[in-house]
Order: C-alpha cells, then sequence, then structure tokens
C-alpha cells in the first residue's frame, strides 16, 4: 500500500446525504421537500429512478453503521432531513422525525463513530421552496431555528457539525440553470440565493452555539479554475468562474467580505450587516473536492456541457474539456494534484483567518460492481495529494470520502456509482467493495503507524 502515513489523530470518515439514502420519503410524519416534488416531475430523473426508496438508510441504518464499523471509521458524516424534523419548514416539530436521528447518533456512539450532522444537504421543505425558497430572506431564518431544535436535541453526543452542504451547487444547478431542485433558470438573477444560503449558515453558526453545539464548519466545494487559452476574454471568463464558483462563498465565511463589488452589487438587502453574521468564526472549514475546471472566453456555438449540465451559450464564460487525464463515469477528470492546488489557494488567500481544514466529500462514480479498482487508484492518489499539502504547510485535520455507500446522484438517479459498498436496488442488499476493505484497511495501518 503506497499511502504516506498521516499526522496522528486524522479523523478518516465517509458521507453520504438525506436525500440521497433515507428513502421512507413520507414515512413517520416526514414531510415532502423540494427535492421529492422536483423528482417526482416527469424526466427530471434522467434514468427514471424512484427517489423516493434511497438506499432504505432509514430503515437499514444499523447495518451501514456495522459496516462503518468493520470499515473502522472514526466518524460518520450523514445529513439531517430538515422536512423530517419540521416538515412544514416552520412551525411544529415531527418528534417521528427526530427520534430517528436521536437513534441514529446512539447507533453511532455505540460502535464508538462521531456522528457529524450536515444539516442541510440540499432538501429544503416544500413549504418553503414554495414561498420562493432561498431567494426568500426568511428561509435563512426558519433554518436557524431549525438548527436550533436539532442541536438541543443532539449537542450532548454529537461532536461535529456542519451546517450547510455546497451552496454553490444549489445556486448554480437549482436557481441559475435549473438542472436541479428547485429548477429555476435566472441566470445572474440566481444571486440572492447564494447570500441567503450564507446568511443561512451564519445564523444556523449562532444557533447551534446557543443550544450547546461546539465545533461547527461548513462543506463548500472548491475547484481550482484553470484558464484555457491566453487571450483577454480567457482571462477573464476564468476570473469570473472563479469568483462565482469558489470566492462569492468561500470570501464571506472566512474574511467577511463579497469578492468583489460586482458581486456584492447583486447581492439582496443591507449585506454589510449580514457580512458580519456570515461571517461568524468557525472551528473549522470543509473541503468537497472532485476535479479541477477549464474555463474561458464565452463560446459563440451553441452549448458547452460541464458534468452532463448544459451550459446556456449566453454565459459570459466557457467551460472546456480538460484532457489528458483518465476520467469518472461522469466524465470528470482525474486530478489528485487540484486537491493540494485547491488547499493552498485558500491557505494562501486567508492566511491565518483560516480555521483548520477537513476534506468533507471526495470520490468518484465508477460503475466496476464490487471490483472496484479505479476508485482505490482515485482516493489513493487524491490521499497522496492531501498528504502533500499537509507537508506544504496546510492544516487538514480528517477525510471523509464519499460515500460510504452507492446512492441516489440526484439527476442520475443510481446510474453513477460513488460507493465504498454497493447497493443492490431491487432488494437493497449491501455489499462492500473492493474498495471497502483497501480503505479499511489504510486505516487500520494509519492508526498502527499512528500508536507505533
Ligand atoms: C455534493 C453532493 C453530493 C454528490 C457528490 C457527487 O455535495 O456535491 O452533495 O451529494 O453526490 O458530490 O456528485
Amino acid at each position: 500500500m503506497t499511502v504516506p502515513t498521516f499526522p496522528p489523530g486524522f479523523l478518516w470518515g465517509a458521507s453520504a446525504s438525506a436525500f440521497q439514502t433515507e428513502g421512507a420519503a413520507d414515512t413517520d410524519g416526514k414531510g415532502p421537500s423540494g427535492w421529492d416534488a422536483f423528482a417526482a416531475q416527469p424526466g427530471r430523473i434522467k434514468d427514471g429512478t424512484d427517489t423516493t426508496r434511497g438506499t432504505g438508510f432509514h430503515e437499514h441504518y444499523r447495518e451501514d453503521v456495522a459496516l462503518l464499523a468493520g470499515l473502522g471509521a472514526d466518524a460518520f458524516r450523514f445529513s439531517v432531513s430538515w422536512p423530517r424534523v419540521v416538515p412544514g419548514g416552520s412551525g411544529p416539530v415531527n418528534p417521528a422525525g427526530l427520534d430517528f436521528y436521536d437513534r441514529l447518533v446512539d447507533e453511532l456512539c455505540a460502535h464508538g463513530i462521531a456522528p457529524a450532522p450536515t444539516l442541510y444537504h440540499w432538501d429544503t421543505p416544500l413549504p418553503l421552496d414554495e414561498a420562493g425558497g432561498w431567494l426568500n430572506r426568511d428561509t435563512a431564518y426558519r433554518f436557524a431555528e431549525y438548527a436550533g431544535i436539532v442541536a438541543e436535541r443532539l449537542a450532548d453526543r454529537v461532536p461535529m457539525w456542519i451546517t450547510i452542504n455546497e451552496p454553490a451547487e444549489v445556486t448554480m444547478l437549482g436557481y441559475a440553470l435549473g438542472e436541479h431542485a428547485p429548477g429555476r433558470t435566472l441566470l445572474f438573477d440566481a444571486l440572492p440565493a447564494a447570500h441567503h444560503q450564507l446568511l443561512a449558515h451564519g445564523l444556523g453558526v449562532r444557533a447551534l452555539r446557543a443550544a450547546g453545539a461546539t465545533n461547527i464548519g461548513i462543506a463548500v466545494s472548491h475547484t481550482p479554475v484553470w484558464t484555457a487559452g491566453e487571450s483577454e476574454e480567457d482571462r477573464l471568463g476564468a476570473e469570473l468562474y472563479d469568483t462565482i464558483t469558489n470566492w462569492m462563498f468561500a470570501d464571506p465565511i472566512l474574511a467577511g467580505r463579497y469578492p468583489d463589488e460586482n458581486v456584492a452589487a447583486l447581492m439582496p438587502g443591507s449585506v454589510e450587516d449580514d457580512l458580519r453574521t456570515i461571517s461568524t468564526p468557525l472551528d473549522w472549514y470543509g473541503v468537497n473536492y472532485y476535479n479541477p475546471t477549464l474555463v474561458g472566453a464565452p463560446r459563440a456555438e451553441a452549448l458547452d456541457t460541464f458534468s452532463g449540465f448544459e451550459m446556456p451559450a449566453e454565459l459570459p464564460f466557457g467551460i472546456r474539456e480538460i484532457e489528458g487525464y483518465e476520467t469518472t463515469d461522469f466524465g470528470w477528470p482525474v486530478v489528485p494534484d487540484g486537491l493540494r492546488e485547491t488547499l493552498v489557494q485558500l491557505r494562501d488567500r486567508y492566511g491565518d483567518r483560516l480555521p483548520p481544514l477537513y476534506i468533507t466529500e471526495n470520490g468518484c462514480a465508477v460503475d466496476e460492481a464490487v471490483t472496484d479498482t479505479r476508485r482505490i487508484a482515485f482516493i489513493e492518489g487524491h490521499l497522496g495529494a492531501l498528504h502533500t499539502a499537509i507537508g506544504q504547510g496546510v492544516d487538514v485535520r480528517g477525510y471523509f470520502t464519499w460515500s460510504l455507500t452507492d446512492n441516489i446522484e440526484w439527476i442520475e438517479g443510481t446510474s453513477k456509482r460513488f460507493g465504498l459498498v454497493h447497493i443492490d436496488y431491487e432488494t437493497l442488499r449491501r455489499t462492500p467493495k473492493r474498495s471497502y476493505a483497501w480503505y479499511r484497511d489504510v486505516i487500520r495501518s494509519q492508526k498502527a503507524a499512528g500508536t507505533a
């Protein structure tokens, strides 16, 4: 095995989310989410998967916790479904919903696995989506209330909290391009959805702390942006893309400002006051990394596609294909050094203001049934790059691979498999893949090295 030795105490984990795994979409008083409604519209889920079953996690969670225990994982990053806990988005709490997470947390603790819940992994309660979702400032206040409710119940046993997952994807795919729930196609008019998620994060951090939670972070996607071509238009296109996907989210959180005035001017309300809330100091910052992005001038001809999403030609940048690297089943290039590049960028940009980092997601879609050697190579490569980044002085405290099991990959349905564990969607049978045994051995040998 060629995974280098990480610092003692480095945390080894796996990630998942509620909509992608739980199923039980209307069991025990859960309300519908915007994603439930969106996925039920004909043609939205490309392979026609019925997303209401998930992987059956709501029913099979004990089996999955046993799999985590078999892996030797230190922590499990799952998400709490907001409409399971507060079905109306505000108002009465659903006790059976909270009870489920209480049982899950107990089960994890009983196996010595730290529960690391994400409070928002995209499943907005439908009534809030119908009232404008993240375009409506009120959603941020409702989120904070809900965060407080969950913490009141679980903070005594949860050692690590994540407010929100990937606000950039929600903004871009959900509100700008309409590929994800709630299916809005507002292009740059989508930016208020970014601001309100950031505000929700800041208010959420405060509500969590007020309810006794500690060790709070967020999971933000980062992609190093590479410039395609050498013209001024290429440079401007790449710079704009970098701004709106990376820094429009990281800067408010970590530096209390928007990356430039043009972006700030497109945001609603009294941005200055909000930025103070948004930049409430965090205990740590989570990075979701999959691949770099090559961007240049807009392309006149028709549409670019990015990760299978169509990019309208009127956007002021154009995404190009990265050539010369192996790709995953999503067509994403496998560039482990991009992880190091991103981490070093974060360190250089924020210096002392940067809290310790965790990799909250990293993984790949490969359809190799259970003999998933490409996944092993992917994770191994990225752990190598991560180790190099640590050697270059970036303070990274842990790594969560995406994902423990195969799951519903949003609009791709079950056709993209990210798991260490295979799911048979007919029987919901779980079968550990070769990568599961490999990751278990990595964790074991890291622990042995740490105590040697
Ligand atoms: C994310 C998504 C995950 C995806 C994963 C692979 O945070 O990007 O939330 O749910 O499944 O990233 O695309």
